[in-house]
């Protein structure tokens, strides 16, 4: 009896060091956070998951999953979609806003790090006043770009930041079934989630001042908060 109790003790004294052991070789156990989105491809309506904007390019009827798995310290994105155009490239990343009426909504790219903001911006109260006396305005190219804030495509792309390191990029070339999928990681997570997937008319570029423009965004997956 006590040669049993002792053996019992001695037993998950060995399991409990064999476990912290192995959890605490890199890192306290892991246990990935997953957040995933599926839609079915459709013309825009409110509250829509999955709109296209191109059904030539992405069919409506299409199907896109997306799935965010994350530890403490990395990140995984997988991308599937079905029924595109067989054989042919897309860009495709995860961008910072939900999907809307226009591809625009989903705003810029999802970023790990972020250029500075412009001192600019935060500190120039001055320019509203002065912008005030109206019909000026419209020939100011600053304050018309300004106004035109809520349709503007995209800003310009920095390449130090615009790059599959510090961005999700997923492009796809499709198979002949019109099939797709890709994988990203990253050894960093998300300080705010990627609210959606932007499939874009082509394949992403990589070099110069155009890196990360991938054409026109063509549909649009919204990715939950
Ligand atoms: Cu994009």
């Amino acid at each position: 009896m006590h040669r049993v109790t002792k053996l019992l003790l001695l037993l998950s004294v060995i399991v409990a060091g064999g476990c912290s052991r192995s959890a605490g070789g890199a890192q306290p156990a892991p246990s990935p956070r997953v957040t995933s989105a599926t839609g079915t491809f459709a013309a825009y309506t409110p509250g829509a998951t999955a709109v296209t904007y191109d059904p030539g390019l992405v069919p409506a009827g299409a199907v896109a999953t997306v799935s965010i798995a994350q530890t403490s310290g990395d990140s995984r994105v997988w991308f599937t979609v079905a029924g595109l155009l067989p054989n042919r490239g897309y860009g495709v990343h995860l961008h910072t806003n939900p999907c809307g009426a226009t591809g625009a909504d989903a705003g810029p790219h999802y970023e790990h790090h972020r250029p500075p903001v412009p001192p600019a911006a935060p500190s120039q109260p001055m320019p509203t006043p002065a912008a005030a006396p109206g019909s000026a305005s419209a020939s100011a190219p600053n304050s018309a770009s300004a106004s035109g804030k809520a349709s503007a495509p995209m800003p310009p792309a920095n390449p130090s930041y615009a790059n599959p390191q510090n961005e999700v990029w997923l492009d796809i070339t499709t198979r002949a079934d019109g099939r797709g999928s890709a994988v990203a990681t990253h050894p960093w997570t998300f300080d705010q989630p990627p609210r959606s997937l932007v499939i874009h008319a082509t394949p992403t570029k990589t070099g110069g001042a155009d890196a990360g423009d991938a054409g026109a965004r063509v549909a649009c997956l919204t990715l939950p908060a």
